[in-house]
């Protein structure tokens, strides 16, 4: 906060008095809404940092969305039944849904999706580290679907009491869905876990892999995350970081007895004397790789995102001109 107010004196010295009355009047508003907490919309006054963090946050999960369906989409062609394959494809598109929700809550901040997906196909947008491992079996769509898209819950219910209105709704849709993704994977592990050992097995190695990777979703331990205190202040993120991861790794512990699988860390325990659970070290290095576009599929996931931000080149020119050809019919008319 005190850095927003020397933000807004040093802006201070270019502006005219009445500029300057409105800016203190607009951070007086904010001021309010937040110890309120309220919401703050598209209109209202923000100061520029909450702004940026929201385009920041929002851009990113944007992004998430969009090429966390490429690991998936990966299965669409080989699911084992007509059903399953009808299922993957609905959630596969959810995804784009959400993404196209989130770019335009990020819209309304006044960033255009143009430059958004600029930044994310120029290579300078982060996206989630999850969707940079390979899906190598069929049970890896169980396993996305039960510890991703329940990580992405544990997450994003928080998430719907966001500060900023448009993002804390669309959050609320979202949420819906992904609890149905979560259900989808919950129980394509189920089927497996009850089927052949050599399937028992297969359902096993995928929630081996996607464990630690599922838990790293949560971001940086709290002491290596600079943006969360700041954002918890905003009313932005609600719990930290690893808060978050240890409510997951509960549920998770709880979920897989039902499988009847087991979760790979012989630390999971819940600590009486703080009400939390616990789970082994996470290996922090691999995250900063996968982070640093070094992780095991970040290029390939690079490439098709380009690939099809210029192969859909055609539909955004025919889309515009249409919308041109509409307004010069209509002001014809008018
Ligand atoms: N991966 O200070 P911190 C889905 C970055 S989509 C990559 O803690 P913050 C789904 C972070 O951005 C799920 N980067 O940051 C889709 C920051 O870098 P910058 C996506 C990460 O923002 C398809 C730096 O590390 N969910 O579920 O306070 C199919 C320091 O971190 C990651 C969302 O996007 C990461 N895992 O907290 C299936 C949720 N973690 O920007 C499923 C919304 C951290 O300073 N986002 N970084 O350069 C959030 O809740 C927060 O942004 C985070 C990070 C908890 C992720």
């Amino acid at each position: 906060m005190e850095q927003q107010l020397q933000a807004v004196s040093g802006a201070a010295a270019q502006q005219s008095p009445e500029q300057q009355a409105d800016a203190e009047a607009g951070q007086a508003y904010f001021d309010r809404a937040m110890a309120a907490d309220s919401r703050i919309e598209p209109r209202d006054w923000m100061p520029d940092a909450y702004r940026r963090t929201l385009v920041r946050q929002i851009s990113q999960h944007a992004h998430s969305e969009i090429i966390g369906m490429q690991p998936e989409a990966n299965w669409i062609t080989r699911a084992p039944s007509l059903k399953r394959k009808a299922i993957l494809m609905a959630k596969v598109q959810d995804e784009a849904g959400h993404g196209l929700y989130l770019y335009s809550a990020a819209e309304t901040l006044g960033t255009s999706r143009d430059e958004m997906m600029g930044q994310l196909v120029a290579g300078k947008a982060r996206y989630s580290s999850i969707f940079n491992y390979p899906t190598v079996t069929w049970a890896d769509m169980g396993a996305i679907g039960w510890m991703v898209d329940g990580a992405a819950i544990c997450n994003q219910v928080p998430l719907c009491r966001a500060s900023f209105g448009p993002y804390g709704r669309a959050m609320v849709r979202v949420c819906k869905e992904e609890s149905f993704h979560q259900r989808q994977g919950f129980e394509i592990l189920l089927e497996l876990a009850n089927g052949t050992p050599a399937q028992k097995q297969m359902a096993q190695d995928a929630v081996n892999r996607w464990y630690a990777p599922s838990l790293m979703m949560f971001g940086p331990p709290d002491d290596d995350s600079p943006n969360s205190k700041q954002s918890m202040a905003w009313n932005i993120k609600r719990f930290s970081n690893d808060e978050l991861r240890s409510r997951f790794v509960g549920m998770m512990a709880e979920q897989v007895k039902v499988l009847g699988l087991s979760l790979p860390d012989a630390e999971i325990r819940f600590n009486e004397e703080t009400k939390k659970w616990e789970h082994g070290a996470l290996d922090w290095d691999e995250f900063k790789e996968v982070l640093a576009g070094r992780g095991p599929c970040n290029a390939q996931r690079m490439e098709r995102r380009r690939e099809a931000h210029e192969g859909g080149a055609w539909v955004r020119e025919a889309a515009t001109a249409y919308a041109a050809k509409m307004a010069a019919k209509n002001e014809v008319a008018a």
